[in-house]
């Protein structure tokens, strides 16, 4: 049965009558599973006009307070995170094991931002002048947009709206119109935690309708934005003309390097995670392999023999290694990159190829790919977002640190090595938000910031760890003075030390 669902705006679903509908299907299948309205201009403003309506009281709610809420929903997600799994996979396609990890994130996260409403630390230091004290608080910066992607259709949102929702912001949260209904679902678990309304509000809608009268909206005064480049650079010049915050988070091209020393038995389980987990549809997916020459021929020999036998279909049947990626066109653009490779003259050494045959044909399959590239060619310079891996030979460490650092983004890196000195000064050289020693490029835990630099997205904001207030909150800095007089930095501070 298709499910005819709506918007989520102060408190109430609405299913507004005469808007077009967007439909939402099973890439595994072809199946639609939901419909929903597209918001209008005038949703969009219904939907923050809630938000406004709703901050100076959540605002005013104790960070500690709405720490319970986010509690109360982390439970619930729990509870629920087996169907909500269930949901993100038939949805989005990613294999079952990762469609339930993208609910563990949220319930991670919301269980982390939740003790954030009991630290929400400022800064204390000591004034120059007597009885008076220097101190910073953060302060909410007001009704924001979430607008998020696919990839990670639960995950991502919880990322966003947990750090919102603990810095006492309202939001209204748009998410990628190929997984509307894994946005219904995460609204649903925030109604039933019981947030005052509009606090949180959710509509569907396309981009470049939608989400762009959502970040121009005057009352949002801050955007937090997952997604490709060119969408991130129309965000964050949009921001920019109303001098609000702009988190950006938009992908990456990224290495592994494999040194001499590697353990190459650890090596081959990180790649084949790293680059066909979530069909290679993680802004962290690893992208290009950079391997020392001298365990080049061993490595890529295994791991072409290791490739051409992960098993790709169902992504519910936990025996699947790699389900389908996420749409018709995720799938085109794939394929074409594909057929770049081989017009450039890239060596292709497995896959290359749409599956066909029986339920293959309902579907967007396509098989695990490796080309062996040269580090100027487009394989291994620009993002792919798919199962294609791009391996590259380097004489030396000095040279593998040029190739991972040639590329327009920075987000994820990786180093396999056992010699001590490497992997320090990998942390050093490798141009990136994240860099892991001995582990693949994607993985990351809740309680550590999370971002890139060059292309994947400015450094002044991270998501998630210490620092995911940023995008949400402006610092305020209080001076405040108990003497009783006037007193005046840098002139009455010269008599203090007798130098007046
Ligand atoms: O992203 P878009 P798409 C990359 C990846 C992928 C490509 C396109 O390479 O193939 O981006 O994916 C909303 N104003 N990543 O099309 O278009 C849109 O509705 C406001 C990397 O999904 O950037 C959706 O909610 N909002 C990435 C969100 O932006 C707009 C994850 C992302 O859409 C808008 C996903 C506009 N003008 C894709 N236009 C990662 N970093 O993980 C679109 N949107």
């Amino acid at each position: 049965m298709v499910h005819e669902l709506g918007f989520f705006i102060r408190g109430q679903w609405t299913n507004p009558k005469g808007r077009k509908r967007l439909e939402t299907t099973n890439p595994a299948t072809g199946e639609i599973l939901a419909t929903f309205p597209q918001a209008t201009k005038e949703d969009v403003a219904a939907a923050v006009k809630a938000a406004k309506a709703a901050i100076e009281r959540w605002k005013k709610t104790p960070p500690p307070r709405r720490g319970e809420f986010l509690l109360d929903a982390a439970r619930i997600f729990r509870r629920r995170k087996e169907e909500l799994g269930r949901v993100v996979t038939t949805e989005m396609g990613k294999v079952i094991a990762e469609g339930r990890g993208d609910v563990q994130e949220t319930i991670d996260f919301y269980e982390y931002a939740s003790g954030e409403g009991r630290r929400f630390m400022g800064y204390t230091v000591p004034s120059e002048l007597p009885d008076k004290l220097c101190l910073s608080i953060r302060i909410p910066v007001g009704p924001v947009a979430l607008i998020s992607p696919w990839n990670f259709p639960i995950a991502i949102p919880g990322w966003k709206s947990g750090a919102a929702l603990i810095a006492g912001c309202t939001v209204v949260f748009k998410p990628s119109s190929l997984t509307p209904l894994c946005g219904a679902k995460f609204t649903e678990v925030l109604e039933e935690a019981g947030l005052p309304p509009g606090v949180f509000n959710f509509l569907v809608g396309p981009g470049s309708t939608a989400g762009d009268a959502l970040i121009r909206h005057p009352d949002v005064r801050a955007i937090s934005f997952t997604g490709g480049v060119d969408t991130g650079r129309a965000v964050y010049k949009a921001a920019a003309e109303r001098m609000i915050k702009a988190g950006l988070e938009l992908g990456g091209k990224n290495p592994i390097l494999v040194m001499e020393d590697a353990d190459l038995d650890l090596v081959m389980d990180g790649v084949v995670f790293g680059a066909f987990g979530t069909a290679g549809q993680r802004c962290t997916a690893t992208s290009r392999l950079i391997v020392h020459r001298a365990v080049y021929d061993e490595l890529v020999g295994r791991l072409v023999a290791r490739v051409k036998k992960l098993r790709v279909g169902d992504p519910l049947d936990p025996r699947t290694d790699v389900g389908p990626v996420a749409s018709a066109d995720q799938e085109k653009k794939v394929l074409a990159y594909i057929d770049v490779g081989k017009a450039e003259g890239d060596r292709l050494l497995a896959g290359g190829k749409k599956l066909r045959g029986g339920a293959y044909d309902r579907g967007f399959f396509l098989e695990p790919t490796v080309f062996e590239v040269r580090p100027d060619r487009r394989l291994a310079m620009e993002e792919i977002f798919g199962p294609v891996l791009s391996v590259i030979k380097v004489k030396d460490y000095a040279e593998a640190v040029a190739v991972a650092n040639s590329v327009e983004y920075g987000l994820s890196s990786s180093i396999y090595t056992n010699d001590v000195r490497r992997a320090f000064s990998a942390m050093q050289d490798l141009e990136a938000g994240i860099t892991y020693v001995n582990a693949p490029t994607i993985g990351a835990e809740v309680q550590m910031p999370f971002g890139g630099i060059k292309s994947t997205g400015p450094t002044d904001t991270r998501e998630a760890g210490f620092t995911m207030m940023e995008e949400f909150t402006y610092v305020k800095t209080v001076y405040v003075d108990y003497s009783g007089r006037l007193q005046r930095a840098q002139i009455d501070t010269a008599a203090l030390t007798g130098q007046g």
